[in-house]
């Protein structure tokens, strides 16, 4: 069955689904997106990931031409529309169509849902983990695009993408204008260093992942203890674990960065128990 994609009121199948030239998303990247999961028939998190949509909206000054209620029912009838049980929503949000200069004014916005399948690494990887490098490009400075909004302008993390893929392997560790750890290209990091669960906090120049924030609940009721920590490329190297995570990753093992191997090499015991806590926690 084809996908219907919902733009601005009505649905279309996928081939028809389409935006105009003049839209400012394509032409500037001007607008904000959401990436969220379905599990078992309902939209995880989904107040999360509203919430941080108008977040990012209203940081670009664009004003989503409904309430987030309404925007959460648009959603929930999209993936009613397609039958999903397991999935995933890109939810984007886009200046809309205005003429060739950068001035938004005559921008109408447009609100996409997409309703689908993700799936960011091969399966047989979140068994042996990750091998990544750093990139040489660095996250976005907080004074330019903030990193936690959540905009349609990816081309750093695109930059650090294909640097990776050159590099043979799937991800990049994306430094801050600072040189501290920030996060991945479109996940977040934690590392384990002495029995201790850290990651960088939202300051460090990050997206506050809505999985990040899930798998440090799950790592606090389990009583693993944890902490929000600057960390440098030294603290990644020298950890006993380390792993990523996001909507689209879920939870993976990192194993290898820069060509050090990280403890035994293999995904690690705290890695493996909120792997574990993750799968049956998407679901409950
Ligand atoms: N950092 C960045 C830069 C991201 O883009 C995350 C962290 C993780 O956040 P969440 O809220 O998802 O835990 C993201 C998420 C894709 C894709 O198509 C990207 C994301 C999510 C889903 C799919 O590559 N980005």
């Amino acid at each position: 069955m084809s996908n219907k994609i919902w733009i601005n009121g009505k649905y279309f199948d996928k081939l028809d689904a389409k935006v105009s030239v003049y839209d400012h998303g394509f032409l500037y990247g001007d607008g904000v997106f959401e990436g969220i999961r379905i599990y078992s028939g309902k939209v995880f998190k989904h107040k999360e990931h509203i919430d941080r949509l108008y977040e990012s909206a209203k940081a670009i000054a664009l004003t989503i031409p409904m309430s987030p209620p309404e925007m959460m029912q648009v959603v929930e009838n999209a993936v009613a529309e397609n039958k999903k049980v397991d999935g995933y929503i890109r939810l984007v949000v886009s200046r809309g169509a205005g003429n060739l200069g950068i001035d938004p004014r005559r921008c109408e916005p447009v609100v996409i849902v997409i309703v689908d399948d993700i799936s960011l690494y091969p399966a047989e990887l979140y068994e042996s983990g990750l091998e990544v490098i750093t990139s040489s490009y660095i996250r976005n400075h907080p004074n330019a695009t903030n990193p936690r909004v959540k905009s349609l302008n990816y081309l750093n993390n695109v930059l650090a993408k294909i640097e990776a893929t050159r590099a043979g392997c799937l991800e990049a560790i994306m430094l801050n204008h600072k040189g501290e750890v920030a996060e991945c290209t479109a996940d977040n990091l934690f590392i384990v260093k002495n029995g201790v669960l850290k990651t960088p906090p939202p300051d460090a120049g990050i997206l506050e992942g809505v999985t990040r924030n899930f798998v440090i609940d799950l790592a606090e009721k389990a009583g693993i203890p944890f902490k929000e920590a600057t960390l440098t490329r030294h603290d990644v190297y020298i950890a006993d674990e380390m792993f990523l995570t996001g909507t689209g990753a879920e939870v993976i093992a990192v194993t290898k960065v820069d060509e050090r191997v990280l403890g035994t090499g293999k995904q690690g015991p705290i890695t493996k128990r909120l792997r574990e806590l993750f799968t049956a926690g998407v679901r409950a």
